[in-house]
């Protein structure tokens, strides 16, 4: 198999490329160069090859439903022949890379009318459509600052923190425990999603559901920003999303950890807020409550029952 499959899963398992938007183009442009280059001459053979480059990507990392998603429009194709094949899914590629960068600043659009002059802004972790919003409301000359959770274990909220500096939007870093100290001050919360079940329940990195918690206690809209292929077709079926459980050592040093003989550490990547926490989710197809997470599956995805794994 090419090597800029295996180099991309090693890239996304290693979180060099990290954010459910982000590792979905990644994974599709991977399948459009890996395609641009595929030498086979029979059909069998292609189908072969692109069921395996499916499996390497979308086994990468279990929560966001973004992977799979992107994978599989990227690599879909109806024709009988190696080279129609091809441009097929060079074509799907193509056409879902452009439509995710689309669909990002549609949501910064609509996410920036949720977003008054004079605002405080809590995000959490890394989120690309939700920076999209608030990038835009200030672009719209809006007075505007932000308080970004730091997002243990792995830290994204400095990348958040880094990302709006640069563009000149007045950031507080906190620790993710400062939460409800600070929520007095905020207007208003906008996190991003890994992946939204049929129920509306949003699945974002751990810590989220503390947040919609306290927002809601404190009558903070929470809403979320998210493309409409984070959405998930599967949980219609009823199959549950996976919770990525990631390494101990990311929470305390190896060494450590080895002189504490009745410790164990949890480290799981994900959690799960339930839909009543959530005011609203900004897709690129327009604002919506969460109880229309089954709408955007089944008119938006356009994908049937048929359709599922
Ligand atoms: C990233 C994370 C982000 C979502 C949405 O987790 O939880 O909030 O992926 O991001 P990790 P985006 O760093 O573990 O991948 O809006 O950029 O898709």
């Amino acid at each position: 198999m090419n090597d800029i499959i295996h180099e991309t899963a090693q890239k996304i398992e290693s979180m060099e490329i990290r954010g459910a938007g982000r590792i979905a183009v990644a994974a599709s442009n991977a399948i459009k160069i890996y395609v641009e280059n595929l030498n086979v001459s029979s059909m069998e053979e292609f189908k072969n090859e692109i069921n395996q480059v499916r499996s390497v990507l979308i086994n990468t990392r279990p929560t966001a439903v973004s992977l799979p998603n992107a994978v599989k429009i990227s690599s879909t194709f109806k024709s009988n022949t190696v080279d129609e094949a091809k441009k097929e899914i060079i074509e799907n590629a193509d056409n879902f890379i452009k439509s995710a960068q689309k669909a990002i600043d549609s949501i910064g659009e609509i996410g920036s009318r949720r977003i008054s002059n004079g605002s405080v802004i809590l995000t959490h972790c890394n989120s690309h459509a939700a920076i999209a919003s608030i990038k835009k409301a200030f672009d719209q000359g809006k007075s505007i600052s932000v308080v970004a959770t730091e997002s243990r274990p792995r830290k994204q909220g400095l990348i958040t923190a880094k990302e709006l500096n640069d563009y000149g939007i007045k950031t507080t870093l906190i620790v993710d425990s400062a939460v409800m100290s600070i929520m007095k001050k905020v207007d208003l919360v906008i996190v991003g999603a890994d992946s939204i079940a049929v129920n509306g329940t949003l699945v974002n990195k751990i810590g989220t559901s503390q947040l919609a918690l306290i927002a809601n206690e404190s009558r903070v809209n929470f809403i979320v920003a998210a493309e409409t292929y984070k959405f998930s077709p599967n949980t219609i079926l009823g199959q549950k999303i996976d919770i990525e459980e990631r390494s101990p050592y990311e929470v305390v040093d190896a060494e450590y950890l080895s002189t504490l003989e009745n410790v164990t550490i949890k480290n799981p990547a994900f959690d799960f807020t339930p839909a009543e926490y959530i005011d609203l989710i900004i897709t690129e197809a327009g604002a919506i409550p969460p109880q229309m997470a089954y709408v955007i599956i089944r008119d938006y995805l356009g994908w049937t029952l048929e359709d599922l794994d």
